[in-house]
């Protein structure tokens, strides 16, 4: 089910079916195009030969030659002419065809490069906006593992605007925590002491003056917390994600779904009341479940992790739940956009 994004040469993808940005005629070119005919040899060319050609939005799929993958689908993405005539439906039309053919011919697993974004000019960061909208939504009901080969990291570009934030996010709270020098921690830890002598001192005094309600209601309040901090140990991080999904209104399959992650681990996590998943999958879960960041840190909590504001993995996804923006797939890209490791399997 997964859609991953990854650093590669597709050439090298060792997938069921690799997707060529391929032109109308069907009869290689530059770019990606010009690797896979240099990687598969002429076979690939002989079987292009035949085909007759393929229009723009559609796509069409041969063998692989000399490549590792059993097919190739060469899809044929528009030129970008500005934006106005037509580029994003025949764009959305060719990673949808290049999809079905994947599906008619019985592949569990494809390589898209990203269409377009190259020769043909369109701005990279909505080529590839679509390609992951258009990719997500046939995952949703298709059992596939899709990869999104990034070759170059200039190729993989969020929004400006959006990375410009996200760094501005890093940049002050990488910055809070690291000029958090020991004179501040001293300062800080001082001033929680005189707090407590204070909360102790007017707690002594309130008992002498025989008023003991306020005391014992300080007491039931610790116990109570006391209680509900021990249920918690109490609940593992695979009850804690099956009792939200059942809050949340999904099913199990919308929410792995959601979360970018395959069955069969959330099958291992459902049957193992115990099972400790990495912290990218117990945050993937987080997100899936639209939780708080509050609910965030205690479900990651029971996979024995933490959200610190020492690593930009965590900051990152900090600024997107305290934002509300749980698409986990925007996420993704500006993770790895920040050289960071991505949510979901
Ligand atoms: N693996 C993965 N991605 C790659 C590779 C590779 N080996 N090489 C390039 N890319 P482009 P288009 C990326 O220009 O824009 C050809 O001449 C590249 O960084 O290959 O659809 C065809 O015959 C970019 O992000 O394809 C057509 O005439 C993406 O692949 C025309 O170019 C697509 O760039 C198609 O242009």
């Amino acid at each position: 089910m997964p859609l991953h994004i990854v650093r590669n040469d597709i050439t090298k993808m060792e997938v069921d079916a690799i997707v060529n940005a391929a032109n109308s005629s069907l009869l290689g070119g530059g770019g990606v195009d010009g690797c896979i005919h240099r990687a598969a040899g002429p076979e690939l060319l002989a079987e292009c030969k035949t085909l007759g050609g393929c229009e723009t939005g559609s796509a069409k799929i041969t063998g692989s030659g000399r490549l590792p993958c059993r097919y190739v689908i060469h899809a044929v993405g528009p030129r970008w002419l500005g934006g106005r005539h037509g580029e994003r439906d025949q764009l959305i039309s060719c990673y949808r065809t290049a999809l079905a053919l994947a599906k008619e011919n019985s592949c569990g697993t494809v390589a898209f490069p990203l269409i377009s974004s190259g020769i043909y000019g369109y701005p990279k960061d909505q080529a590839l906006r679509i390609a992951i909208d258009t990719i997500s939504e046939f995952l949703v009901e298709n059992d596939m593992t899709v990869y999104m080969v990034i070759f170059d990291k200039k190729a993989y570009r969020i929004s400006e605007k959006l990375f410009d934030d996200i760094a501005e996010y890093i940049d002050d709270n990488y910055v809070d925590e690291h000029t958090d020098d020991r004179s501040e921690r001293l300062r800080r830890m001082n001033a929680f002491r005189a707090e407590e002598s204070m909360y102790e001192s007017s707690a002594c005094k309130e008992a002498d003056d025989e008023t003991a309600s306020a005391p014992a209601a300080a007491a039931a309040g610790k116990a109570m917390s006391l209680d509900d901090a021990l249920s918690r140990i109490d609940e593992s991080f695979s009850e804690m994600l099956l009792r939200k999904i059942d809050e949340s209104g999904m099913t199990d399959a919308e929410c792995y779904k959601k979360a970018n992650i395959d069955r069969k681990l959330f099958s291992k996590i459902r049957s193992d009341k115990l099972y400790k998943p990495s912290k990218p999958t117990a945050i993937a879960f987080a997100v899936a479940l639209e939780l708080s960041l509050e609910e965030t840190k205690d479900m990651l909590m029971k996979a024995g992790f933490a959200l610190s504001r020492s690593n930009k993995f965590d900051i990152i996804i900090e600024f997107f739940i305290s934002r509300g923006n749980y698409n986990i797939f925007e996420i993704n890209e500006a993770l790895f956009a920040f050289d960071q490791s991505l949510l979901g399997s």
